[in-house]
């Protein structure tokens, strides 16, 4: 008895002072391992007769018993330090600046929403924004859709699920030209905005992302007329690709919320697999425009005998693919951070009339 009375003191000690968990388990491996101090007891028991067995078996099973638990406790607090440690070790000031070789860059879709909004903005035109989360109201109705018309339809459009009082459904914005209609509803004439932003349309194909960004614009005001929209819409795009040289014309279209409703193509030269603006023979549609429907301005509460008004939307994905030369449509929403290093802009560059916009 003595043997065990030293031994557990030993082992107690031993686990005491284990500094830490490589050499706890050589305490642990040492006492109760294979060939352990206290195993080996154990297996003295076989040998003994039944009396001497009845009063050692218990006495080493509980010293076997009381330093496992030892271990245990110990092999917890050990590892509790380790974590405190390694905490303290690899503590993060995050107040300090960030090292000037991981700074973000601007996005080339945000790029181009800078470059339009600055061309704009020199043209009298405010920036207007609103939800991504719409109602049938602002997206459809108040843009004269027909009520069957095939863009409300499941296929084109995210909805929510009905609202249980009301039974009406949210749904994502397929276009912001509901922010217009808000602008209208809000604001009295003249009226000279853009609207960029995300839109949402349940389309993915090489050429198609669900979610994509826009910039709508609209000018309301008295005898406003077709020459007005054409003449902004080649300023713009002279502006945008910073030569005097883009010819342009005009396709007659149809969208509900115009008439009439036009296609604007710029001239291009496809030949030799690159695609050059401003020469050649070729036609590149670049966007949709025309006179805004008299049933839109009623909608919003406008007498069109009163106040006419143009409108036009672009998809600047595109167009930013167009002027910074991105292959592939689904890298630019892929957020791989090499690509962002690579087609990214400065974001200490602000893009603006006077310095140049890129
Ligand atoms: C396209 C065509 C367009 C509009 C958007 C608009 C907005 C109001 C009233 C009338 Cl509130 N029109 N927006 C007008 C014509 C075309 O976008 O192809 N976008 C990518």
């Amino acid at each position: 008895m003595t043997d065990l009375t030293s031994l557990e003191a030993e082992l107690t000690g031993a686990v005491a002072s284990a500094a830490d968990l490589p050499a706890l388990d050589a305490v642990r491996v040492g006492a109760l391992g294979k060939t352990g101090s206290i195993s080996n007891m154990l297996k003295s028991l076989g040998s003994m007769s039944p009396d001497e067995r009845k009063t050692a078996g218990p006495a080493i099973n509980g010293l076997r018993d009381r330093v496992g638990a030892l271990i245990a406790d110990r092999k917890a607090a050990l590892e509790a330090s380790a974590l405190e440690g390694q905490l303290a070790a690899e503590r993060l000031d995050l107040t300090l600046p960030a090292a000037p070789r991981r700074k973000g860059s601007v996005h080339p879709t945000m790029q181009v929403f800078d470059e339009l909004t600055a061309i704009f903005a020199e043209m009298g035109f405010a920036v207007a924004e609103g939800p991504d989360i719409e109602d049938d109201f602002h997206n459809f109705t108040a843009l004269n859709f027909p009520p069957k018309h095939p863009a409300r339809e499941m296929h084109d459009t995210f909805f929510f699920n009905p609202d249980a009082e009301t039974g009406e459904r949210m749904l994502l914005r397929t276009h912001t030209s509901p922010v217009q209609v808000r602008t209208i509803l809000s604001q009295k004439p003249p009226i000279r905005i853009v609207a960029p932003g995300r839109t949402y349309r349940k389309d993915s194909d090489q050429t198609h992302t669900p979610m994509f960004h826009q910039i709508e614009g609209l000018v309301i005001d008295r005898d406003i007329h077709m020459g007005h929209l054409k003449w902004t819409l080649e300023t713009l795009i002279g502006r945008f690709f910073e030569t005097d040289a883009v010819t342009s014309r005009f396709r007659p279209h149809h969208f509900p919320f115009t008439e009439p409703s036009a296609e604007m193509d710029i001239q291009c030269d496809r030949s030799g697999g690159e695609l050059k603006i401003g020469q050649g023979s070729d036609w590149l549609e670049i966007l949709g425009c025309g006179m805004v429907h008299p049933n839109v301005l009623r909608a919003c509460g406008v007498d069109p005998d009163e106040y006419q008004g143009f409108a036009f939307g672009l998809g600047v994905d595109r167009l930013a693919m167009l002027k910074y030369g991105v292959p592939d449509l689904r890298d630019m929403f892929a957020s791989d951070t090499r690509w962002l290093a690579h087609y990214g802009f400065s974001p200490f560059v602000a893009p603006n009339p006077a310095s140049g916009l890129s």
